[in-house]
C-alpha cells in the first residue's frame, strides 16, 4: 500500500497544470516545479514583467516606457539617442549668417553677430548712416556698406592725410570757369572781366553788345578776348583805349599784350577738358574773325 501511494507521488506531474507565465519552461520535480523565465521576467511562475525603466535610463527628461525585455525612451526636444544621451546639435544646418558664430543650445541656437549685422541669425546689415552711428564728419558723405560704412568726402572736397579738404578748383583749373575763378570752402565761383556777364551756365561770359563793337574799333587783334581795363566797369561811353586784351583761364597773356600762351597739356587733362575746348575754340574763332 505504502510503496503504491509513494509511487503515485513521485510520478505526479506539477508542470501538467502549466504553471510558468509569460512563456516560461516548466520543469518537473518532486512535489515542486521550476520555472525557467524568458528574459525580462522574474518570480516563481514568471508573473513578474520585470521593469526595465526602474534604473532610469533615459537621460535628460525622457519619459521611459516599460516593454517586455526592454523599455523605450520618448525623448525631450532637442535630444536623441537609445537613452536620449545626445544634446543634438542645433548649429548643424549653419543658420548664423555673415560669419557669426553659432552656440548650441537645448533645442536652439544662439548666434554671436559679428559688429555690423544684428537679427536672430546675424541676417540684417546694421545700417550705421541712418541711426547716427557712423563716424563721418560734417564734410563727408556716409554710405552705408554690407557689415560697415563708409565715408567719402563731399562734393568739392578730397581726402588729404585722411581729412577732407577744400579743392581748390582754381588753381587746379577744373572750375570750367571761362575767366575768373575765386575758390571757397566746397565749391569756386566763376566771374568775368569788364565788360563781359556771367552766363547762364554759371560759368562761361557774354560779351556785352557795346563792348563788342568797341573792342573791333579798337583793333588790338587779342587772340582770345577783348575786355575793359580793370577799374572800369560799365560798357558805354568808354573810348578805344578803355580796352585791352586778355586770356581765358590755363592761358597767359605774351608781351605783345594781344597772344595767349598756355600749358595746354595740363589744361586739356581736367575735368571740364570738352568744356575748355570747346570755349577755346569760341573764342579763337571770334578774334580770327576781328
Ligand atoms: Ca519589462
Ligand atoms: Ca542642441
Ligand atoms: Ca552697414
Ligand atoms: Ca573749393
Amino acid at each position: 500500500m505504502c510503496a503504491n501511494v509513494l509511487d503515485n507521488v513521485s510520478v505526479f506531474d506539477e508542470c501538467e497544470s502549466d504553471p510558468c507565465q509569460n512563456g516560461g519552461t516548466c520543469e518537473d520535480g518532486s512535489r515542486k516545479y521550476t520555472c525557467t523565465c524568458p528574459s525580462g521576467f522574474s518570480g516563481d511562475m514568471c508573473e513578474t514583467d520585470i521593469n526595465e525603466c526602474g534604473s532610469t535610463p533615459c537621460q535628460n527628461g525622457g519619459t521611459c516606457s516599460d516593454l517586455e525585455n526592454r523599455y523605450r525612451c520618448q525623448c525631450k526636444r532637442g535630444f536623441a539617442g537609445m537613452n536620449c544621451e545626445t544634446d543634438i546639435d542645433d548649429c548643424s544646418s549653419t543658420p548664423c549668417m555673415n560669419g557669426a558664430t553659432c552656440q548650441d543650445a537645448t533645442d536652439s541656437y544662439t548666434c554671436q553677430c559679428l559688429s555690423g549685422y544684428n537679427g536672430t541669425n546675424c541676417e540684417t546689415d546694421v545700417d550705421e548712416c541712418n541711426m547716427n552711428t557712423d563716424s563721418c564728419t560734417d564734410l563727408q558723405l556716409c554710405i552705408n556698406t554690407p557689415g560697415s560704412f563708409k565715408c567719402e568726402c563731399k562734393q568739392g572736397y578730397r581726402m588729404e592725410n585722411e581729412i577732407c579738404k577744400d579743392i581748390d578748383e582754381c588753381s587746379e583749373q577744373s572750375s570750367g570757369c571761362q575767366q575768373n575763378c575765386t575758390n571757397n570752402d566746397g565749391s569756386f565761383n566763376c566771374s568775368c572781366s569788364g565788360g563781359y556777364n556771367l552766363d547762364t551756365d554759371g560759368i562761361s561770359c557774354k560779351q556785352d553788345p557795346a563792348l563788342s563793337e568797341l573792342c573791333q574799333n579798337a583793333s588790338l587783334g587779342c587772340e582770345q578776348g577783348c575786355r575793359l581795363k580793370s577799374g572800369i566797369t560799365g560798357t558805354i561811353r568808354h573810348t578805344t583805349d578803355d580796352v585791352e586784351c586778355f586770356c581765358n583761364v590755363g592761358f597767359r597773356l605774351d608781351t605783345n599784350s594781344k597772344d595767349c600762351s598756355g600749358n595746354r597739356s595740363v589744361f586739356y587733362s581736367k575735368t571740364h577738358f570738352n568744356l575748355h575746348i570747346h570755349r577755346t575754340r569760341w573764342h579763337v574763332d571770334r578774334a580770327d574773325v576781328r
